[in-house]
């Protein structure tokens, strides 16, 4: 029979690979999606028949105890999430309610409606290491979040391991670096760097406006990311494994690099700073040791900085050439 599998976040960018993902393994999926006034399903309009959309929330118990009940599944992938960190400082609140209280609310829909033998997955993040301890970061690294992203993804991975502990349930913890794709929102640095620099290249905009340039970040490719998350379900006891490249950069080089792909070397001409994109306080350095990850479940990055960046770059020039709906 083919498994079922529950994802909250479907229509992420993360969420939308997963899908992919979990298709060519035949799983009957649902995505749990709350109501927008406007329609943000361009991730996922290619296969939105092949799977079921349960509407809810994680910031809404009766919705998370509904779907669960109704749909029983055997692996669930918690990837909801207000997941980008400037925002935390204009919406902690908010931000703390889904990523923190939000993970409270699933773990205890499946503990009072799920099975006994569900599996549950869990994305943490390398945000939590913050004002990095230690260089590499490995999954012993003392925690020292920098916002209230990373406080509020704090509390859900430790909410993940209490019940875990208290409940004896089956829940993993990927504790994942930076991880890019042509589906990433254009608000992250990374597609923001894609998107302008294609607009550039098409005479479409002559500059593009960044914040910090000097900080540093593991950048993998997001469908590689998924697949391990999948794997780690499959394992027979759950685990918590930081997945990473082990490789940094910082953003200075992607902007360079972004340029490099439209044949640009005077990027500096094109680049201005606004404070309007800096945060109160920065992650300065992210870079992660993944060798427990690729003991148990055979982690091995293959598409890394340079192929991620061209096709970010190539993927945004080739929508805006057909005049794609792409944010
Ligand atoms: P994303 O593209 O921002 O997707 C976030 C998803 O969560 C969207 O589907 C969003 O729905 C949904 N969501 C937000 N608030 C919700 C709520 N209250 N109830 C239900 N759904 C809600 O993020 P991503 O990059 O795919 O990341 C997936 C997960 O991995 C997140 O938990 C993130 O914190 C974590 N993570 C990501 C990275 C990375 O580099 N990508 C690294 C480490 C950890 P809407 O479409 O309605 O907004
Ligand atoms: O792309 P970012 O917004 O991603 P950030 O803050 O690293 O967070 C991402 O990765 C985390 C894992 O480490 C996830 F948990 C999280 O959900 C998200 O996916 O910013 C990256 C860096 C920062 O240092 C930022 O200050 O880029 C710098 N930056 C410089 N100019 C900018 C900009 N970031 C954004 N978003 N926009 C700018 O104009």
């Amino acid at each position: 029979m083919n498994k079922i599998a529950f994802i909250t976040g479907i229509s992420g960018q993360d969420g939308s690979h997963l899908v992919e993902f979990l298709l060519s393994k035949e799983y009957k999926i649902y995505g749990l999606m709350r109501r927008t006034s406007t329609d943000n399903t361009w991730r996922i309009k290619n296969i939105i028949d092949k799977i079921e959309i349960v509407s809810g929330d994680v910031t809404d118990q009766s919705s998370l105890d509904r779907s669960i009940n109704l749909i029983k599944p055997d692996e669930v992938y918690n990837l909801a999430a207000q997941s980008f960190v400037k925002a935390s400082w204009d919406s902690p609140e908010y931000t703390f309610n889904t990523n923190a209280i939000g993970v409270i609310r699933l773990l205890e829909a499946i503990l009072h409606f799920g099975k006994k033998e569900t599996k549950i997955f869990h994305a943490s993040t390398s945000e939590m290491f913050g004002k990095v301890q230690e260089q590499p970061q490995n999954e012993n690294t003392k925690f020292y979040p920098r916002s209230i992203y990373g406080v509020s993804k704090l509390a859900g991975h430790w909410a993940a391991i209490n019940y875990r502990e208290s409940y004896n349930m089956f829940i993993s913890c990927a504790i994942s670096f930076n991880h890019e794709s042509y589906r990433r929102g254009l608000e992250f640095v990374s597609r923001k760097i894609s998107y302008n620099v294609a607009k550039i290249h098409l005479g479409l905009s002559d500059h593009i406006e960044l914040g910090n340039l000097d900080s540093m970040r593991d950048f993998g490719y997001a469908p590689e990311y998924v697949e391990a998350f999948w794997k780690m379900l499959q394992l027979d006891n759950p685990v918590d494994l930081v997945l990473s490249t082990g490789e940094t950069h910082s953003i200075k080089e992607f902007v360079e690099e972004a340029f490099k792909v439209v044949g640009i070397d005077n990027w500096k001409d094109y680049v201005k700073q606004n404070p309007k994109f800096m945060r109160p306080a920065e992650v300065d350095y992210l870079c992660g040791d993944s060798t427990k990850a690729k003991a148990l479940i055979g982690w091995n990055p293959i598409i890394r900085f340079k192929e991620i960046v061209k096709v970010m770059v190539d993927s945004d020039i080739e929508r805006l050439f057909r005049g794609d709906k792409i944010d």
